[in-house]
């Protein structure tokens, strides 16, 4: 298992606390520039380990970004702290977007990106528990993430915690039917401590959602399952810190994130391909210098 670093930890906890007292445009300021950090650091781990999931990384990293530096009560300190919220990658190919931020908070220190899925490191190309602190369940089999984030809301609710469950979906991982088990029972059981977002890039593996088994009206299945349904620019720092407000409702909150997969980098954005293409060095050169613009 690895284990915290204190000083970037702290450095976290410093920075959380500036976004806090910022007013609105510094705050969006301060989120952007830290997930184009983070984007930069996805680029370089996955041209050195030689595999990823890139586009999704892209994709995911902005609301990843928005919930560990300004929405989870969490300790990379504590990362067994039994009343932290709790966070779950569920679409867990994009393990890089997840390590990259875990690292940037101080759960493990940032030189272990250096090792991402090499024989041995802890940083395999899915996220597992019991290696990496941060990572609450081990995700990668895609369908998985919302039942168990379901148990762990109705776990949250018997010991009259005040912890809050959030897990992160694919748009095409929801074409697996048990993640419409999980969401009739998070309604019926009105889990108001659950919170799904849906990155919803309209690609999944090697072709668009609405070509393959389409999802949409998607807003609309969530409601009929009864959540609380709340749809944003999911690259919107701002409009994602509204999105995750809790309103007092009882019911579970769906926010239906719209993105664009390889965001931020012109020849990845929207494109298939992306998906888990590995960059050339030139081809990381020019993203990377594309993001520090
Ligand atoms: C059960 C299962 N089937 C197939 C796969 C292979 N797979 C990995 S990623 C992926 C596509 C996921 O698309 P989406 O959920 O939209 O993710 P994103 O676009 O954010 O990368 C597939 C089919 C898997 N991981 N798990
Ligand atoms: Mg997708």
């Amino acid at each position: 298992m690895l284990v915290a670093d204190p000083r970037t930890a702290a450095a976290w906890r410093r920075f959380r606390q500036e976004i806090a007292d910022a007013g609105p445009e510094r705050r969006r300021a301060m989120l952007r520039e830290r997930a184009n950090q983070s984007r930069t650091t996805d680029l370089h781990m996955i041209g050195r380990a030689g595999l990823g999931h890139v586009g999704g990384d892209l994709s995911v990293l902005d609301i990843l970004t928005t919930l560990f530096f300004a929405v989870l009560r969490v300790d990379p300190e504590k990362p067994d702290w039994p009343d932290r919220d709790r966070f779950v990658l569920s679409k867990g190919h994009t393990a890089g977007a997840l390590y990259t931020t875990l690292a940037a908070a101080g759960y493990f220190p940032e030189a272990e990106l250096d090792t991402f899925a090499a024989p041995l490191s802890p940083l395999n190309g899915h996220p597992n528990r019991v290696k990496v602190p941060g990572v609450e369940t081990n995700t990668g089999p895609l369908g998985h993430g919302l039942p168990v984030s379901v148990g762990m809301a109705v776990a949250g609710k018997l010991a009259r915690s005040s912890r809050h469950v959030y897990v992160v979906l694919g748009d095409g991982e929801l074409q697996e039917g048990s993640n419409w088990e999980a969401a009739m029972t998070a309604g019926h059981r009105r889990l108001a401590n659950l919170t799904a977002v849906v990155d919803r890039n309209r690609l999944q593996q090697g072709a668009r959602t609405e070509e393959t088994n389409s999802l949409d009206p998607l807003p609309d299945k969530w409601r009929a399952f009864g959540w609380d349904v709340r749809e944003v620019d999911g690259h919107d720092h701002l409009a994602l810190l509204d999105a995750f407000q809790h309103t007092g409702d009882e019911r579970p909150t769906c926010i239906i994130a719209h993105t664009i997969k390889g965001r931020g980098v012109s020849f990845m954005e929207d494109r298939v391909e992306w998906h888990h293409k590995v960059p050339s060095p030139e081809q990381i050169s020019a993203a990377v210098a594309e993001l520090a613009r």
